[in-house]
């Protein structure tokens, strides 16, 4: 599957915008026929948003079960003879799409695009109706899992991740026209021949639908438009000389034109912008470009005032102007793929993403106190079964088959805080860590440990290519104590040290309160959070194994309400609406000092 893209070739009709909108609070909905007429009782809803923090009342903002949107859409009168489809960036958690009273695609996974060809369904010119059946329930067989437990007071919704399951159309609704005869994908790795990294190279190789007897021509674009490299076949090899290589900060891009033509006549043309620059493991050593890197940033989460997940080209760049004003030079995508265009972004911006499918919340054990729910076995055939881990294979290669382009991502996080200290764990994820190999043998695969599976007891990270660890020494262990915590710190990343990979601490941080100042400090307070950074940095700069700080989290962020959070989760060096607290001045000195 390709992105929508206005090519020579292709067209696209971004449909989003105001939609009719009901919750199905009976569940009859599908009985009913929604999708077979006007939606009744519809009332406005904007797409892309998250639908939760729109309405003032309680029972709608925490709904779960089905929830529907619908508009019309007339089909541009010039696309006769072309190939229609609708492509929707993301529904969270699953949807299904019907086309007047067709039902023309179901997906499952609340992140990542999917589309439908509904050629045969519409007619160039005319109106359409166009339903979207989401559903944000999450069960154990989802990614991220779930259960509803029944309460005195009705159903709930009850999930072990540390975020409000915001859901609705978050990204962008697309109709789009491509040729019949088309590219499908395409895929590129990038590369030097030579030490000096003078000359770069791009193997490609494309899928084509019904293009048997057309020609493949690629044509590679250097930053001002003129022509560096260009080659023939469905795959192959090509050289760019005096290549400008893709690195920090110097996110150089080019511009491969994929084209698929029938001697003198273009059938279809698709582009991919790419930088061109290899990423690897040596040691306990991350090399980009061959050269040593220490990624420093935050793991994030797309979330903002009252539009919740979703993706606003505005809100994006205020968070990437931060995260250059801090020094950040990497970022991971926690917990849940990020929208293309951050990955565009991250691109253009010469910023290392670590990209994070959406399994987190798969510790049952995490629920004590924290996220609030016991008495769980978290691998059993009632809870995280085959038919999750079936599920999560699915979510890994569709997050590899969308990214694999980006230069910027360059490390695949499979899995947030699963438990990892059981024989579950161990056959849970063995086979996982297979299929994101098979997916993409060039890049790094790893997942992020809990504190719960400390080093000597996790049994997960024998199968990752790199340790990366969310740790929370003076917060949630050793609170308060800054002493005990950076001895008890130091003794448990020495230990990982000694397994020689490169070690990534992707979490660290303390709840914060803007404005609650004491000294001497306490925890809450700003300049508690300071000191905990300190003291972790200190531990950082000691150990060489550590490849990797980002700190937790980027920004102040929504959770399910409850006794650990006021007014959501507090640990961001920025405030919900993205103002510095003091602690984001300390990381500013210390990031831009390196
Ligand atoms: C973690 C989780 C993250 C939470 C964080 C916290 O380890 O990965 O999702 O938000 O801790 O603040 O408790």
């Amino acid at each position: 599957m390709l992105r929508p893209q206005d090519t020579a070739t292709r067209e696209r009709k971004n449909l989003d915008g105001v939609w009719d909108f009901r919750l199905d609070t009976d569940g009859t909905g599908h009985k009913e026929r929604w999708f077979s007429a006007p939606l009744a009782q519809a009332r406005p809803m904007a797409v892309p948003a998250s639908f939760n923090d729109l309405v003032t009342d309680q029972a709608t903002r925490d709904f779960f079960g089905d929830i529907w949107y619908q508009r019309t859409v007339r089909v541009p009168r010039g696309w006769e003879g072309e190939r229609i489809v609708v492509h929707l960036e993301s529904a969270t958690h699953r949807a299904t799409v019907w086309v007047g009273d067709a039902e023309v695609v179901s997906h499952e996974g609340g992140y990542l695009p999917f589309e439908a060809d509904i050629t045969e369904h519409v007619t160039p010119g005319e109106e359409f109706r166009l339903t979207v059946c989401v559903n944000n329930t999450l069960s154990f067989q989802s990614i991220p899992p779930g259960v509803i437990e029944e309460t005195v007071s009705g159903p709930k919704q009850r999930y072990w991740h540390d975020f409000f399951n915001y859901a609705g159309l978050h990204r962008s609704v697309w109709l789009s026209a491509t040729p019949t005869r088309h590219l499908e994908d395409v895929t590129l790795v990038t590369g030097f021949t030579d030490d000096a990294r003078t000359t770069g190279v791009i193997e490609y190789t494309t899928e084509t639908v019904d293009a048997g007897d057309l020609g493949v021509e690629v044509v590679v674009r250097d930053a001002d438009g003129a022509e560096v490299a260009r080659g023939t076949g469905a795959s192959g090899r090509l050289e760019v000389p005096n290549v400008h290589a893709w690195g920090l900060g110097d996110g150089y891009l080019y511009d491969v034109e994929v084209r698929l033509h029938d001697g003198d006549d273009l059938v279809d043309s698709y582009h991919v912008k790419t930088g061109i620059r290899t990423f690897e493991i040596d040691g306990q050593r991350l090399l980009l470009n061959g050269e040593p890197v220490h990624l420093q940033g935050f793991g994030m989460h797309e979330d903002h005032v009252t539009v919740g997940k979703k993706h606003d080209p505005a809100l994006m760049i205020r968070d990437f102007e931060l995260l250059e004003w801090i020094g950040a030079n990497s970022l991971r995508t926690s917990h849940y793929p990020y929208s293309e265009d951050v990955l565009d972004y991250a691109d253009a911006a010469g910023v290392l993403v670590i990209d994070e499918t959406p399994a987190v919340g798969l510790n049952m054990g995490l629920g004590g106190g924290i996220f609030g729910s016991q008495g769980y076995t978290t691998y059993s055939p009632e809870t995280v079964n085959e038919e999750t881990q079936r599920v999560h294979a699915d979510v890994i290669r569709d997050l590899i088959a969308r990214d694999k382009n980006h230069p910027s991502v360059v490390i695949w996080s499979i899995a947030n805080e699963p438990e990892s200290e059981t024989q579950g764990a161990e056959d849970y994820f063995r086979p996982l860590f297979d299929v994101a190999r098979e997916a993409d043998p060039t890049r790094p695969v790893g997942f992020v440990n809990v504190m719960l599976a400390p080093h000597g007891k996790d049994r997960v990270m024998q199968f990752a290519d790199l340790v990366m660890l969310n740790r929370y020494y003076g917060w949630y262990v050793d609170t308060g104590d800054l002493v005990a915590a950076e001895k008890n710190m130091r003794t448990e990343l020495e230990a990982w040290a000694g397994d020689g990979k490169p070690v990534i601490m992707t979490e660290y941080g303390a709840d914060t309160m803007p404005g609650l100042h004491q000294l001497p400090a306490e925890p809450w307070s700003e300049e508690y959070q300071r000191e905990l950074l300190d003291m972790h940095h200190r531990v950082f700069d000691d150990i060489d194994a550590i490849v990797g700080e980002q700190m937790w989290n980027f920004a102040d962020f929504a959770t399910t309400s409850g006794i650990m959070r006021v007014g959501g989760n507090k640990k961001g060096a920025f405030t919900r609406d993205r103002q510095p607290k003091a602690v984001a001045h300390l990381l500013r000195e210390r990031w831009t000092r390196r």
